[in-house]
């Protein structure tokens, strides 16, 4: 096995086991029920979860990765969707506030306003496109919530949009479909589950600070989620589709937890 799937793997496993840890001791008020579980969460139990007869490497792989869609699930069942992350005065936000990417600052794409048309595809009644000015013709909020990246920082921000329930309702999304993907323009994608993409707080982002979005922090448009980190909240979205069948995204496919969230 070469090096890289080796770090991956160590990378993997720490945070399967660290986020099922996290999960329990938040969400687990009974102690014996904890106990349990933190047991049963090592990797000799990995393979009992999976199903995986653990025989060398790639099959220690195969059982991380089954693991790991397992604990996407089980997070989805725990989430509670009335449960709000909390939001903060104005007086609190980060300035500036960071910029992050899988590429620099000097490569932030530039996305024109007149050209923009959002696609809106999969299983949804009305399957069409949306300009920018139709989009803010939609009665929009604002919230200042913390955004937490995994790299190591987390910053509050004010961010303002269109309330995500209401645009799927819109467009007559199938509220029971499992995912909504996210198609940007920078070639990032990823995707979330129903349960979140309806979550009260989970905002179609149309400003930053009250002003359009700048193209650093994903003009025309985003999705704001205080329920998730960084990597889950897509920029540049040209494409939203509603589906069954699991999409991924551009970190999870390299090994980050795809709920990525609370
Ligand atoms: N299109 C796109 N969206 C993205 C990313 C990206 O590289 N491209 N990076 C993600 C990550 S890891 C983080 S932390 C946040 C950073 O958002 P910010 O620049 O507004 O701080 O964007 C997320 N969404
Ligand atoms: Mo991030």
């Amino acid at each position: 096995m070469i090096k890289k799937n080796t770090r991956q793997f160590e990378f993997d496993r720490d945070l399967v086991l660290a986020d099922a840890r996290k999960e329990i001791a938040r969400r687990l008020e009974q102690p014996a029920r904890r106990s349990f579980l933190r047991r049963s969460l090592t990797l000799g139990g990995l393979s009992l979860l999976s199903g995986c007869a653990i025989t060398d490497e790639n099959s220690v792989e195969t059982a991380l990765m089954q693991v790991s869609r397992f604990n996407d699930k089980v997070q989805g069942w725990l989430f509670d969707s009335t449960r709000l992350a909390p939001t903060y005065p104005d007086s609190m936000i980060t300035r500036p506030f960071p910029f992050n990417a899988y590429y620099g600052e000097d490569e932030i794409r530039e996305i024109e306003e007149e050209g923009y048309r959002l696609e809106v595809t999969g299983l949804v009644a009305d399957k069409r496109t949306w300009t920018l000015a139709e989009l803010r013709a939609m009665p929009q909020t604002d919230q200042v919530t913390r955004h937490i990246c995994v790299e190591g920082w987390s910053a509050i921000g004010k961010w303002g949009g269109v309330p995500f329930a209401d645009f799927l309702r819109r467009v007559g999304a199938d509220l029971s479909a499992k995912y909504v993907g996210f198609k940007c323009a920078d070639d990032y994608y990823t995707s979330i589950d129903m349960p979140t993409a309806l979550h009260p707080q989970t905002l179609l982002t149309l400003t930053y600070d009250s002003q359009p979005l700048p193209p650093r922090y994903g003009f025309p448009m985003k999705l704001r989620m205080p329920t998730k980190l960084g990597y889950k909240n897509p920029k540049h979205i040209q494409a939203i589709f509603v589906t069954n069948t699991y999409p991924g995204g551009y970190w999870e496919d390299q090994g980050y937890n795809w709920f990525g969230g609370s």
